[in-house]
């Protein structure tokens, strides 16, 4: 049976998770990869690879603490260190050993990983002391039925009580499936039966601790697969019936042999993407979210091609998801996710040329500072040098004294017009590989930017109503950043923080926070008279390392640290808090998180209080995405805050956030959902609203979805505040589709003028 069309929740759409980086300019801690504690006898060696991770994939620092007496700490040249020893007999005990990844642009941006490593003297079985060590567990599985053709696809999740990352084994693989390492701790077993293996197969997953391979649990599962192959009802006769993994609609256009695509180090993929249409149109084809240097051109015959040359940071999985467009009805689509396997040939030597990463031509008025970061980035993590060929007169280009460079340019009105500056970043081992880089400065007269009519904030005052944006991680950085501040000053009277006060972002180690960026936005929306809106105290996603690691028996200490702290550096500044943040699972059941393994659902009564008690005035909410309208996600998002109410939390609203598509059509389930949650004495902010044109630039229907929901929110006492989530195209998570008001060159859009309108006469 073809599955109805599923709107892609920004979950769905982050599938790469880790390897994109949405928002060039944002620097993220790096990570390092979770390690497993070690057990060795004297004698033995131990080695240990730590892979550090940067989300600007620039290449961390790797430092060692407690290093032990003969061990080896070497580079591998590739990013990563080696940890090597041999203990001997003096060596026995357990001994914690501590590996610091540290940013190569800010060296306050840190994170670590403790491995404790046990030495065992000769002849004792390679185990550690009976320290009360539990087994793993697998998140429980559910049988599967499917017919010769399907596609399976179960993703393993093993859970340490002690927090470690749990080894998983499979008992026999059937012919022609997989199981394969996600990289995040868990594993995939996927599989497409043919005919010779109908009837039932039980695969058997273990999970089991490394160091103590005896404790270990196992989940079966059962798969029946059935005899006759899914007929596409549009199309009986068709040989290329889509897989059902495609998620398709009736009579839509589906893809034809796409599949999971394996490329090695230093090779370019070029895939033919080609889809059909059973009326004989050529359906349209999309990708969403390009993974970085990918291109999907047009071949001009009906079919793209996505081509893209994996770098070393890529090794290991990358999702890409595309979507085929009906060429008569553009909400009947197909979305097909496929994987992109990277691997090293260790045969091979591939050296990369740096790379000038993160600018874009930048537009500046006359009068303003540009202030452009210049940051050369080599894929083979070595630090290329960097200089200018050639910069505007009387600019000058700084040393930030960590790899990366600024241009600075005071500019006035004779400075207007077009003005090139290039720079040349030169690999460290190979100086005949180098990058070239022009960038465009646009010096344009103010008046550029003026927009028609009277500023959102105040209308929106006028109305008692709260109109908004998230404000961009480090938006004093930007190249632009008069330009961006200004224009959000004189439009907004709300402002959320993108990332600045994500966990992995303000608290990179346990007690160690870094306050700058989040203070920076309280200062500048008090300058400004903006509402703060504090965006989230605990989520399952942005968080540091060492919560990724945690002993979930310490996560409520850890989560009631975080809030206090937080709450508290910004009590009677924060207006409003997103406390919890996307709770459940679109299914409506509570999302497996670091917090629910340790209170159980527990924990959101828990956030809600202690953030109530540091500061007994602010607005307290709960957030999640895809809960707008009316669905079981909604409905377990509902019976949750009623059971709060009832029990006395001090939960003052629901945050819905709204990251739509062009297809979005569910106004009246929005409007009704809404109302119950407004019945239950709760406000309703919409949080972060964004509209992604999938299906091409179309100002006039964005502008409609904006201007739709700008209504509905009016026409309900109870919601409060409108939030887009950005307000330019030029900064937004999900630029590619142009989901906000203005332009990348920061000109009002239809959706602009519709919010205008609905705020001055609805
Ligand atoms: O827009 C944010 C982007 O810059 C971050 O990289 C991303 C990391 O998860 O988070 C984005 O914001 C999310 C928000 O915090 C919670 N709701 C979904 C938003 C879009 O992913």
């Amino acid at each position: 049976m073809p599955i109805k069309i599923a709107r892609c929740g920004y979950a769905l759409c982050l599938t790469g998770g880790l390897l994109f980086n949405p928002v060039a300019l944002a620097n993220l801690p790096p990570v390092i990869d979770p390690i497993a504690d070690q057990v060795v006898s004297a004698g033995n060696a131990v080695e240990i690879v730590v892979v550090p991770r940067d989300p600007e994939r620039v290449v961390p620092g790797l430092t060692i603490s407690n290093m032990p007496n003969g061990a080896s700490f070497l580079d591998n040249r590739n990013g990563t260190r080696t940890f090597r020893w041999v203990p001997t007999s003096n060596d026995v005990g357990s001994r914690l050993v501590t590996f610091e990844a540290i940013d190569a642009s800010d060296s306050n941006l840190r994170s670590t990983v403790s491995v404790t490593v046990t030495v065992n003297a000769v002849g004792q079985p390679e185990q550690p002391n009976n320290n009360g060590n539990q087994a793993p567990i697998i998140e429980p599985l559910s049988d599967v039925l499917v017919q010769v053709g399907e596609a399976v696809s179960i993703r393993v999740v093993p859970v340490d009580p002690e927090g470690v990352v749990p080894a998983l084994s499979i008992n026999t693989l059937p012919t022609g499936a997989s199981f394969d390492d996600n990289r995040d701790g868990t594993r995939q077993f996927r599989w497409q039966p043919n005919d010779q293996q109908v009837g039932d197969t039980t695969l058997s997953f273990a999970a089991y601790d490394e160091n103590e391979p005896s404790l270990r649990t196992v989940e079966t599962v059962k798969i029946t697969v059935s005899g006759s192959a899914p007929v596409d009802p549009g199309n009986p006769q068709t040989p290329n019936t889509p897989n059902q993994d495609q998620l398709m609609v009736e009579g839509a256009p589906f893809f034809v042999d796409l599949q999971d695509q394996f490329i090695t180090l230093g090779d370019t993929l070029s895939l033919r993407v080609v889809a059909k249409d059973d009326d004989g149109s050529v359906p349209g084809l999309a990708i969403d979210r390009l993974p970085e240097r990918a291109n999907f051109s047009d071949n001009g015959d009906g079919t793209r091609t996505f081509r893209w040359q994996p770098y070393p940071i890529d090794l290991g999985d990358t999702y890409v998801e595309f979507t085929t467009i009906d060429a008569n009805n553009p909400a009947s689509r197909t979305s097909k996710t496929i994987r992109l396997n990277v691997v090293r040939d260790p045969n091979r030597v591939v050296n990369f040329p740096p790379v000038i990463n993160g600018i874009r031509n930048p537009t500046i008025r006359a009068g303003d500072t540009l202030t452009q970061r210049v940051q050369p980035v080599d894929p083979d993590f070595t630090v290329p040098n960097l200089s200018a060929l050639n910069i505007p007169q009387g600019s000058q280009l700084v040393d930030n004294g960590d790899g990366t460079r600024n241009l600075n340019w005071l500019t006035d009105a004779n400075d207007i017009g077009d003005t090139q500056a290039s720079f040349r970043a030169v690999d460290a081992v190979d100086s005949s590989l180098s990058f070239e880089s022009t960038i465009t400065v646009s010096v344009v007269d103010p008046s550029t930017f003026n927009r028609d009519g009277e500023r959102l904030r105040d209308l929106a005052d006028r109305r008692g109503f709260k109109i908004g944006y998230a404000a961009v991680l480090q938006a004093s950085n930007l190249a632009d950043s008069q330009l961006y501040r200004d224009i959000a000053a004189e439009e907004f009277n709300i402002v959320t923080p993108e990332n600045s006060h994500k966990m992995s972002w303000i608290q990179p180690q346990r007690g160690v926070f870094k306050w700058d960026d989040a203070d920076d936005v309280a200062n500048y929306a008090e300058q400004n008279g903006m509402t703060l809106h504090g965006h989230p105290l605990v989520w399952f996603r942005q968080l540091p390392p060492w919560v990724q690691l945690l002993d979930p028996s310490i996560a409520q200490q850890v989560m009631r640290e975080h809030i206090r702290a937080l709450v508290q550096r910004y009590r009677g500044r924060v207006a409003i808090w997103d406390v919890v943040n996307e709770s459940f699972e679109d299914d409506g059941t509570y999302r497996n998180s670091i917090w629910h393994k340790g209170m159980g659902k527990g924990y959101i009564r828990d956030a809600f209080i202690t953030a109530n008690q540091e500061d007994p005035n602010a607005i307290l909410i709960y957030n999640d995405y895809d809960v707008a309208w009316k669905n079981p996600k909604s409905d377990a998002m509902y019976n949750m805050v009623q059971e709060e109410i009832a029990a006395g939390t001090p939960i003052d609203g629901v945050g819905f956030q709204m990251h739509l598509r062009d297809d979005f059509s569910e106004y009246e389930s929005v409007e009704r959902n809404f109302e119950r949650f407004a019945n239950l004495g709760l406000d309703i902010y919409i949080t972060e609203f964004d509209v992604a044109m999938f299906g091409g630039k179309n100002d006039e229907l964005q502008a409609e979805i904006y201007r739709r929901v700008l209504e509905i929110c009016l026409r309900q006492p109870r919601c409060k505040a409108l939030q887009s989530w950005g307000y330019t195209d030029r900064y937004s998570w999900r630029s590619n589709f142009q989901p906000l008001m203005l332009t990348d060159k920061y000109l009002p859009k239809p959706a602009y003028y519709e919010w205008q309108r609905v705020l001055r006469d609805f």
